[in-house]
């Protein structure tokens, strides 16, 4: 992502509910069953985010994480 421009987030549960929530830049999206949420977001400062799964979905809950870098 680029610092101060607007993105889509688009999340698609193939399966259970789960939710795509990154705590530094306050990012929370949540899809059900087999549904699609969206959001669009700018982040507003730069650097490497750790995001997780913030729905408990399962066996494999733990284990959903993603980074998003930002950068200038
Ligand atoms: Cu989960």
């Amino acid at each position: 992502m680029k610092k101060g421009e607007a993105v889509d987030l688009v999340l698609t549960s193939a399966d259970v509910a789960h939710g795509l929530r990154i705590r530094e830049l306050k990012i929370e999206l949540n899809a059900s069953k087999a549904k699609t949420a969206q959001t669009t977001f700018t982040p507003q400062k730069t650097g490497t985010f750790t995001g997780h799964c913030s729905v408990f979905c399962g066996s494999g809950h733990g284990v959903m994480t993603f980074t998003i870098h930002v950068v200038s």
